[in-house]
């Protein structure tokens, strides 16, 4: 019997893969770096530092920089990220999940958001969507996917168990954190980078809570 429902946001709620994608292509371009959307897949659900040391490594510099000089590079990718979330509406919500949000909230069900982002409450306001949930967990706390903490302190803030909870996820180290922290999961995406997720669905729009509840039940 699952209690509570724990979603990432980009790649699940809404699609912010893009603004990001933007914003380091222009930081790593001011350093010299070329990168691409196919290299991009691999920053999907990684955090804001992490993300950084992959781009450092892959433009062959990561021992160039200073601490110092790296979260003066991350904040200053963290600015025109910003910048570009300005543009953000309700009408961004992905297909399915504000229905998908209705009909669990209307079961009972608790509702969490589990995601790396330390910007998840300005995003979640811009799509008002923060009255649908129950408890955004705070990213600044919690070690980076795959490691389970984000959503085991979800779960937490819900006052649940983490057994009582399942997770949603559009990427590989989303799904790997879920398992971590005890959970079943949800992909949201393709077989080829989602392939151990419980349950694999191509895309929001095909999320429907009471075959998922169903599913898991
Ligand atoms: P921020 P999610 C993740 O969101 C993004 O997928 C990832 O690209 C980003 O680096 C990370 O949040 C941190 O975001 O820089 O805003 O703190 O998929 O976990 O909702
Ligand atoms: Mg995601």
């Amino acid at each position: 019997m699952i209690k509570g429902i724990l979603l990432d946001l980009d790649g699940v709620i809404t699609e912010t893969a893009e603004y990001h994608y933007q914003a380091w292509k222009q930081l790593a371009s001011e350093i010299g770096i070329s990168i691409d959307r196919h290299f991009n897949e691999c920053l999907k659900g990684v955090g804001r530092m992490d993300s950084l040391e992959l781009i450092l490594r892959h433009g062959g510099v990561a021992e160039r920089y200073s601490t110092e000089e790296k979260a003066a590079l991350a904040e200053r990718k963290n600015r025109q990220y910003v910048a570009l979330l300005k543009n953000l509406t309700p009408d961004h919500v992905l297909p399915g999940i504000r229905d998908f949000l209705r009909d669990a909230r209307a079961d009972g069900m608790k509702l969490g958001l589990a995601s790396a982002s330390k910007n998840a409450r300005t995003i979640m306001n811009a799509l008002d969507l923060t009255q649908s949930i129950d408890f955004i967990a705070d990213a600044a706390v919690a070690r980076s996917k795959p490691a389970p903490d984000i959503f085991l302190l979800a779960a937490e803030g819900l006052g649940l168990s983490p057994e009582d909870c399942i997770g949603i996820e559009d990427a590989e180290a989303g799904i790997k954190a879920i398992h971590a922290a005890g959970m079943k999961a949800v992909g949201i995406g393709d077989a080829a980078t989602l392939h151990e997720a419980d349950l694999l669905l191509g895309d929001t729009g095909k999320l429907n809570y009471n075959a998922v509840k169903n599913y898991f039940c």
